[in-house]
């Protein structure tokens, strides 16, 4: 079927259910033609453009510039993400960028931007070039252009607002990744996202058109397993030729590469009204565009730039009716009131002086309560902050641990035998109907009963407890190897007994997660071996919530040192490049997380009370 505009991570859920089927009534016709637009460099890119053909106003041009593939563009008034404003009458651009698919030149993932005062290209060129191009060749404008996009688009939005044009009235990158070494697709906390980075890297540079690698098994987990250390990916299966892959290898750390490619770094000033998109369970770029609103914030004198969070995956409030993710029910359609309510009022104010536009500083969805919630900063100012304390016999709570000895919980990391990050099969994470869309919000029972699995609990809660804002881990850990990776979740375990949604019945839903590979405890650009045996803290950054635990649910924190394919096994003695580790290298270790009145391993919540 036709997959409109959309990114490599969308593609297999637009044969989903819960997809928008209703098509209500165009207002305009739209009319396409392509063109190849020429940049400054002589470079020419392809670019689609589609016409309302009865319109008597001039009007607005809406771009999105991507590496997905532009002929994909469908007629907008019949593409969900875009109808309601297709039906407001803008010009929609459509373009591939630079080297893929049917644009000229060479291709360059993440291309980092010039430097003050270099001459030459990157995507902010190409965007301003290609404005140029539209306002004085496509008759009927006026005068004023928006970007938009998701994930990779969202990230080429976000390059358009540096040196920008001068028509570039709005722009509204969803789901872009800020940085890919810290928080985003290719590693967090250092540690390497091996299943994405493997599959992404072939999808994109194996060729110039989106290609998947052809998995000779229907579970990767065993395929990732049987790959054994990381250097066979070259040895056996990409031979050197992916850019991308060779530059994981060749920059194993947070040197410049990655430093060069940070989105956040470039944004030292903005006069482009800016509306950023994130979902709480988007499973590729969660940490990209809340550090992007944040490091917007900090350079926002005239208060242009705004945010939404939503229940949603990667990119769900885009084709989605968004009234549940997986098995969870949001009792209304986010995906919908994103499009109607927030998109398309933004755009038709910024670029058309239509109504009041969008008003609120942060419009976030509330988990748990399923309300949408308005703030006038986020996160909000006034919290208090309390910490949630692990204790012996599994038990979780407020109080903290008196325990004078050196009190701890244990288990084996083996890395010939790591956890799985979601329930088997693992089937590759752009294939028909792949669970990977939604696997954030998997029950986690089902790593339970693995003893390489810590788990601590609260009682009951007596009340709703309502977590807003910044939680942080502060991990207290050891290893008798000499590297480890620590993975920390926070968990809403449901009650036993739900009589108007029985299925739910003990659910144990993540509403916060992440990994830290341990040798980057000091620095992210200089690793340093643990030393073994000795007790250190973690502090992992467990981003943002506004989740309420409701009354009769517990709160849960789990600990585990493996979540693979996710991320690469940590071969657990040091080396200094993972990538080049050999078999041997890999071995199990004891890991123990202290919860003595010294060591008293926590998380910090913000809570409203
Ligand atoms: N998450 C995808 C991506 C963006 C940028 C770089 C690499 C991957 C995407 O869905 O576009």
């Amino acid at each position: 079927m036709r997959t409109f505009l959309i990114s490599f991570a969308l593609l297999s859920g637009l044969l989903n259910r819960d997809l928008v089927h209703a098509q209500t009534s165009p207002t305009f016709t739209y009319t396409s033609k392509n063109v190849m637009i020429p940049m400054r460099d002589g470079v020419r890119l392809f670019t689609s453009i589609f016409v309302p053909s009865q319109h008597q106003d001039d009007l607005p041009f809406l771009m999105t510039r991507t590496p997905y593939d532009a002929v994909q563009s469908h007629d907008p008034s019949h593409n969900d993400y875009i109808k309601d404003m297709a039906s407001e009458g803008y010009i929609f651009v459509f373009q591939d960028i630079r080297g893929r698919n049917k644009s000229e030149g060479r291709y360059e993932m993440l291309r980092p931007s010039l430097i003050n005062g270099q001459v030459g290209i990157d995507e902010s060129t190409d965007t301003y070039d290609t404005i140029d191009w539209l306002l004085k060749n496509i008759v009927g404008n006026n005068g004023k252009v928006g970007m938009y996009g998701i994930s990779y688009d969202g990230w080429t939005t976000l390059m358009g607002i540096i040196r920008p044009h001068p028509a570039l009235k709005a722009a509204s990158p969803q789901a872009s990744p800020a940085d890919m070494f810290l928080g985003d697709d290719f590693h967090h906390n250092g540690a390497f996202r091996l299943s994405y980075s493997f599959e992404y890297a072939f999808s994109q540079e194996a060729s110039k058109t989106d290609t998947l690698f052809p998995f000779n098994y229907y579970d990767t987990f065993d395929w990732y397993l049987q790959l054994g250390p990381l250097s066979n990916v070259n040895g056996k299966y990409f031979h050197s030729t992916l850019p991308s892959w060779n530059n994981f290898v060749k920059h194993p750390n947070y040197d410049g590469f990655w430093q060069r490619q940070s989105a956040t770094a470039r944004l030292s000033s903005n006069n482009v009204p800016i509306l950023n998109v994130a979902g709480w369970w988007d499973q590729e770029d969660f940490y990209g565009p809340l550090s992007i609103y944040q490091a917007l914030e900090k350079i926002d004198k005239d208060k242009i730039n705004q945010l939404v969070i939503g229940p949603w995956h990667h990119g769900q409030w885009a084709y989605w009716l968004g009234e549940k993710l997986g098995n969870i029910n949001f009792n209304s359609n986010t995906g919908e009131t994103f499009r109607k309510e927030i998109q398309a009022p933004w755009f038709a104010y910024h670029l058309k002086g239509k109504g009041k536009g969008f008003t609120s500083e942060a419009v976030v969805f509330q988990t748990g309560s399923n309300r949408w919630q308005h703030y006038d900063k986020w996160p909000p100012a006034a919290m208090r902050v309390k910490n949630l304390y692990i204790h012996a016999n599994g038990k979780l709570s407020f109080t903290k641990p008196t325990n004078k000895n050196d009190a701890y919980d244990y288990y084996i990391s083996d890395p010939s035998h790591p956890v799985p990050y979601r329930n088997r099969p693992i089937e590759p994470t752009n294939s028909k109907d792949s669970r990977w869309r939604a696997w954030l919000t998997e029950d986690q029972r089902f790593v339970k009963d693995r003893p390489d699995v810590l788990s601590w609990q609260t009682d009951p809660l007596e009340d709703d407890l309502t977590v807003t804002g910044r939680i942080l881990a502060n991990l207290y850990a050891a290893t008798s190897g000499s590297d480890a990776d620590w993975i920390v979740k926070l968990i809403d375990v449901y009650p036993e007994n739900i009589p108007v949604e029985p299925t739910m019945g003990g659910y144990e839903l993540m509403v916060a997660n992440e990994v830290f590979r341990g040798r980057y405890r000091k620095s992210f650009e200089s690793p340093q071996p643990i030393k073994p045996n000795q007790v250190n803290l973690y502090p992992i950054d467990l981003h943002q919530i506004d989740h309420v635990f409701k009354k009769g649910h517990r709160v849960m924190v789990q600990v585990q040192s493996s979540w693979f394919p996710l991320i690469d096994r940590n071969p657990q003695s040091y080396v200094p490049s993972i990538f080049t580790a050999k078999q041997s290298d890999y071995k199990s270790a004891i890991h123990k997380i202290s919860r003595s009145e010294r060591f008293p391993t926590h998380i910090q919540l913000q809570v409203t009370e």
